[in-house]
């Protein structure tokens, strides 16, 4: 097989590339290790910068996300019993973030790829990249007894964080900054009215948690977990008992509780991995970067990516000029770690840290109670949130 642009991973980077760029007349073929349904049923992020709603709506992809998608002029949060409602709207002078799940948007790109006859291989296992040095990288793989090799121009890493494609680049060309966080969020999903119409992020004496939403008649609630904590440890009613215990009593009051419809930990972690091109390889995603999930910055840091890609990779075919493919890293870079600056303030200004000495934890208590008290303080969270231009 040929194509002009080879992208390793169905997920919403992948996918998203793979349709702007068949918008420009360039053609790609998508490799995805797992089915469609696997893929659709991993519950993730939420919440949508203005950027991504934009780069949705440039893929043509947008009318779902538009018509049930909701726009969130702010948030909360809280501190024990205090309540403070950051103003996104208002500091960022009217920017605001879309509520929308990131399975619906996966399910549109996928929906928008059939629609336009794009090629996406499921179930391809051995993924393994070739010449990534020479002018024509390949792909190979298996699908079922099947051998397939690709012929490529370029090849997207867009694999996430477990994938082939950032191990393809030799170890004395990628250099790996990562910080591993002692604990994980229990998210669960449940059909039941969220206890508040914006977002409630909770710092408590027992832990950090997290009520979000995915639309009026469900709910995503996050709890702070020890690392190591199983699923199997936490029943539902284990759940919500803890949940409530984190929340300021007016919030617990009117907290709706029901079964659980899906259940899972995340292990929170910052990643980067630099550079994110070697050769005619892209890194894109969380192939090349990770976040903690509690400044919603991961889906929205590989949207940055993908748009500096598109555009680079629009230029090089329709007017020769390479300038963008090689400024790709410095920029995709200069934004990511933003991100992560951002990511890592938000958790260890919200988050229970077991081993912090007491003077550490009097200085989180200073940050948020600054926080509280500044307009510039809450001027910055929110031009953060709503996310930086790209
Ligand atoms: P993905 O989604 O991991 O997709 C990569 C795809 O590559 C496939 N793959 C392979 N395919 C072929 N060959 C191989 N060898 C392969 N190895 C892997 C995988 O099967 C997969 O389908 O990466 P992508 O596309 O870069 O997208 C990144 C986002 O998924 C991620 O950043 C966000 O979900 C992070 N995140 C959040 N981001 C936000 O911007 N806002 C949020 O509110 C938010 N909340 C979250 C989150 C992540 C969470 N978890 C579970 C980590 C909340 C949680 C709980
Ligand atoms: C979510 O709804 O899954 C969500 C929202 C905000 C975050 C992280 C996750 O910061």
């Amino acid at each position: 097989m040929k194509t002009q642009v080879g992208i390793i991973g169905g997920g919403p980077s992948g996918l998203l590339l793979s349709q702007l760029l068949h918008l420009q007349g360039i053609d790609t073929i998508v490799l995805e290790k797992h089915s469609r349904d696997y893929v659709l049923g991993r519950i993730r992020a939420g919440v949508l910068e203005h950027g991504f709603v934009k780069l949705m709506r440039l893929a043509q992809c947008a009318a779902r996300m538009d018509s049930e998608g909701e726009i969130h002029d702010g948030f909360f949060i809280a501190d024990g019993e205090r309540k403070r409602r950051i103003d996104l709207a208002g500091y960022t002078g009217g920017q605001s973030v879309m509520v929308y799940g990131q399975t619906e948007l996966t399910r549109d790109l996928y929906e928008a790829r059939d629609k336009l006859g794009g090629t996406v291989l499921h179930n391809v296992e051995d993924v393994q990249l070739h010449a990534l040095t020479s002018d024509v990288p390949q792909i190979t793989c298996r699908t079922g007894t099947d051998h397939i090799q690709i012929d490529c121009d370029y090849v997207v890493g867009a694999d996430g964080y477990h994938g082939v494609s950032r191990k393809s680049i030799p170890d004395n060309v990628l250099t790996e900054y990562e910080k591993v966080f002692p604990f994980g969020w229990l998210g669960v999903l449940s059909e039941t009215k969220p206890v508040s119409p914006e977002l409630i992020y909770a710092k408590s004496a027992r832990g950090f948690a997290l009520c979000s939403l995915r639309s009026r008649v469900l709910s995503r609630y996050y709890i702070q977990v020890p690392s190591g904590d199983r699923v199997e440890d936490w029943s539902d009613e284990a759940f919500w008992a803890e949940l409530k215990a984190r929340l300021p009593a007016d919030v617990t009051d009117s907290l709706e509780t029901g079964p659980s419809i899906e259940k899972s930990i995340a292990p929170l972690r910052s990643f980067v991995a630099e550079p994110m091109r070697y050769g005619n390889l892209f890194l894109a995603g969380d192939a090349a970067h990770i976040v903690p999930p509690t400044g919603a910055k991961g889906l929205n840091s590989a949207a940055s990516d993908i748009y500096y890609l598109y555009h680079a990779l629009v230029a090089h075919y329709q007017d020769g000029d390479d300038a963008g493919l090689n400024s790709y890293c410095e920029k995709a870079l200069a934004r990511v770690w933003k991100a992560q600056r951002f990511s890592w303030w938000m958790t260890n200004l919200l988050h229970l840290f077991p081993d912090r000495i007491a003077y550490d934890q009097r200085l989180q208590q200073t940050e948020l109670d600054y926080l509280f008290a500044s307009e510039a303080a809450m001027k910055s969270l929110a031009e953060n949130y709503v996310g930086l231009p790209f």
